[in-house]
């Protein structure tokens, strides 16, 4: 077991802190000493990481203009605008339009979603936008819009206001878009930046129902599962806010699965759920869609109450 610290505990200058922490959460002094090393050197620190909590997601206000993203969505919902969540193709994409569309769906929005087909390419382009209806007013991109020069200029000069979300790496300067928030973006405030598409998607979320006056935690569980699927699928380190998404993602599937994991689920025959199983059969199969299909088909499952799942859907067994 290389992980063993190779000072023996009753060596250690913090053996009184290290042996008060272990009988707090009554776990054995060694791993309770492994645990100290990494940095969970207190009450506090130790209780999020044994028992991780909603109300300890950090506040997404702490995101670069997140104000201005929900000043302009409220204001799109107000007016009737027609909002567009353009995403990605693959299971980040999926997920992460799909809490969004779901969310503004629930306050009123008039919101459609819409995803590549890998043939068409990653990202928001001219062509996308070119082809839309005319009376939409506000894009919103999910999982991408970091690199999309170009698009972005087609928009602006068609009137359009885009709010870019992503997670992406920021190649050139910030895009010229109406709101821009990436944890990654070089400027960046928020205090963690391995957040995947869908997590970008559910701080945006968070924030809404925060400013409208909602409990936001009840408010923003019904998408734990989503995003935890987000998360795992794009292969996001499960530490800090992830492994709170990821925790309490893990125990709704288990525990009350929304009707489209359940179904799939159940046709799986999938008994107990931990992340390899979001990591190697459930996350491949929302990809697969992006890959050899339609992932707006995958989308619509996420996005609709009541969903069926096609015969021909099922993988080969
Ligand atoms: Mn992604």
């Amino acid at each position: 077991m290389h992980w063993i610290s190779k000072i023996p505990i009753n060596h250690h200058p913090k053996q009184a802190q290290i042996k008060y922490l272990a009988s707090q959460f009554q776990l054995h002094p060694l791993l309770t000493q492994h645990l100290f090393n990494q940095g969970f050197s207190d009450f506090n620190k130790l209780d999020a990481f044994i028992y991780p909590k909603l109300s300890n997601m950090y506040d997404p206000f702490l995101m670069n203009e997140m104000k201005h993203a929900v000043t302009r969505i409220l204001k799109a919902i107000q007016r009737n605008e027609h909002i567009h969540i353009f995403g990605d193709y693959d299971c980040d994409g999926i997920t992460s339009s799909s809490i969004l569309y779901l969310a503004l769906k629930e306050l009123g929005a008039v919101v459609t979603t819409q995803l590549p087909l890998r043939s068409e390419g990653y990202g928001l382009s001219v062509n996308v936008v070119q082809h839309l209806p005319e009376n939409i007013s506000l894009i919103i991109t999910v999982d991408n819009g970091s690199s999309t020069h170009d698009a972005l200029r087609a928009a602006k000069e068609k009137g359009i206001d885009v709010i870019v979300t992503d997670h992406h790496e920021v190649l050139n300067e910030r895009p010229d878009c109406l709101v821009f928030l990436n944890p990654k973006r070089k400027d960046n405030a928020y205090p963690f930046s391995d957040l995947c598409g869908a997590g970008v998607a559910l701080k945006l979320v968070q924030a809404i129902f925060i400013t409208l006056n909602r409990d936001w935690i009840r408010a923003t569980e019904p998408f734990i599962d989503i995003v935890m699927l987000g998360t795992i699928a794009d292969m996001m380190p499960l530490n800090d806010e992830n492994r709170i998404f990821c925790y309490h993602g893990l125990r709704k599937l288990q525990q009350s699965p929304r009707k489209a994991f359940k179904i799939l689920l159940d046709a799986l025959r999938v008994k107990s759920i931990d992340s390899s199983t979001i990591g190697f059969t459930v996350g491949p199969i929302f990809n697969a869609c992006g890959r050899i299909g339609d992932p707006n088909l995958a989308a619509s499952i996420l996005q609709n109450n009541e969903p069926t799942l096609k015969h021909d859907m099922l993988p080969i067994r």
